[in-house]
């Protein structure tokens, strides 16, 4: 049986594309950055800032609502939308990736990833088919399979047998979707490391079980970032067309930038957010550092330039202050700032593809990283 498309390509600027998603709870316009909501909040913003920044879509995580407050609680309560009072299109991570970074005594084996939880020690059990349960009893617009995300650099050999065993995982949790109610879409994820050929076998394994879009894992976990780009120029053009491209845990705006060029059109990272609370702000001149003491006595604002009023109003000195006395406003004006520099630069990226000036946008938004700090 065929899986519907929901994904409609606007205009492509040589592999660049924009395009709209459309999901249960509304339109996702592409290329998207989804902020990361790890456990039903986003760190440091309220729900109303991520959407006054732009933010179609966001993230949420199997791994800890499962966890904590339960899958099936959340159910009862009417769903993650209704929960956290987002409201809008949802993504939701299957888990395998947050038990390898968060959880202990984890093991791997054809039925499952067992693992003890972070939280309380108790044992549990994570298979596709729960995987699937709880990113449904969520009530996530898109679920993401079970995969298994090898870090880099590894041995050849553990990299197919995660890729295989990811590829098996894959059609159990397809298996395990095919109840959901229409609108709901499942995404596959392509592994397969650093190896050309097994990104390749990765890749078009996926496409013959079927899935309404495909995320490119595996990748941001310890390569060269010539490294990634590589791996998406392998794995992308193997992909249908006509469906959306996720590639997963990434990144930088230089990441992302360079992505879009070779053709993704979501992204998700905890960069903006985490980074902001250690002091890091994202803007149009590159990163800039407030823990840094040439902050001290400088009133200017971190962009004047910025739509963003918070980017605007508050001075360098005081943000500076902020971060070096641990205050909590520090933090949460820096994840809110750079959450609106993430979504300002995914408008401009549509913007520009949509009117054939992408590469002229690149290479100018590229010199004025490098230009650096005014
Ligand atoms: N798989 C899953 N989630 C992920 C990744 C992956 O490979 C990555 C890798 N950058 C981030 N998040 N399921």
């Amino acid at each position: 049986m065929t899986v519907p498309n929901h994904f409609e390509l606007i205009g492509t600027d040589g592999a660049a594309r924009t395009g709209r998603l459309t999901t249960p709870h509304g339109v996702v316009r592409t290329p998207a950055f989804m902020p990361v909501g790890t456990a039903g909040a986003m760190k440091g913003l309220h729900w109303r800032e991520v959407r006054d920044a732009g933010a179609d879509i966001v993230l949420g995580n199997t791994y800890h609502l499962m966890l904590r407050p339960g899958a099936e609680r959340i159910a009862a309560l009417g769903g993650l939308q209704r929960f956290t009072t987002w409201n809008g299109p949802m993504l939701t991570d299957s888990g395998g990736f947050q038990v390898m970074s968060l959880a202990q005594l984890r093991k791997v084996n054809e039925q499952a990833v067992t693992f003890r939880s972070h939280i309380d020690g108790a044992a549990i059990e994570l298979s596709p088919e729960r995987a699937i349960e709880v990113q449904r009893l969520l009530g996530s617009d898109i679920a993401m399979q079970l995969d298994e995300c090898v870090r880099l650099p590894a041995d050849r050999a553990d990299i197919e047998r995660a890729m295989q065993l990811s590829l098996r995982w894959a059609e159990r949790c397809k298996r395990a979707f095919e109840t959901a109610p229409d609108g709901y879409m499942l995404f596959g994820i392509v592994q397969g490391g650093d190896v050309p050929e097994l990104r390749h076998a990765s890749a078009q394994g996926l496409i013959d079980i079927g899935f309404h879009g495909y995320a490119i894992g595996g990748l941001a976990v310890g390569e060269p970032q010539d490294v990634m780009l590589a791996m998406i120029e392998e794995a992308a053009p193997i992909l249908p067309a006509e469906r959306p491209r996720y590639l997963m845990g990434v990144g930088t705006p230089e990441d992302m930038l360079e992505a879009v060029a070779r053709s993704i059109d979501m992204f998700d990272c905890v960069m903006p957010t985490r980074n902001g609370r250690h002091g890091l702000a994202f803007t149009q001149y590159g990163p800039i550092n407030l823990r840094n003491a040439k902050h001290a006595d400088d009133p200017r604002p971190l962009d004047e330039e910025s739509d963003w009023p918070s980017a605007r109003t508050y001075s360098r000195a005081y943000l500076h202050h902020l971060v070096r006395s641990s205050e909590t406003l520090g933090a949460m004006l820096l994840s809110e700032i750079n959450i609106a520099y993430y979504q300002r630069l995914m408008r401009d990226i549509r913007a520009a593809i949509a009117v054939g000036q992408f590469e002229e946008f690149r290479l100018r938004t590229r010199a004025a990283w490098e230009r650096g700090d005014i």
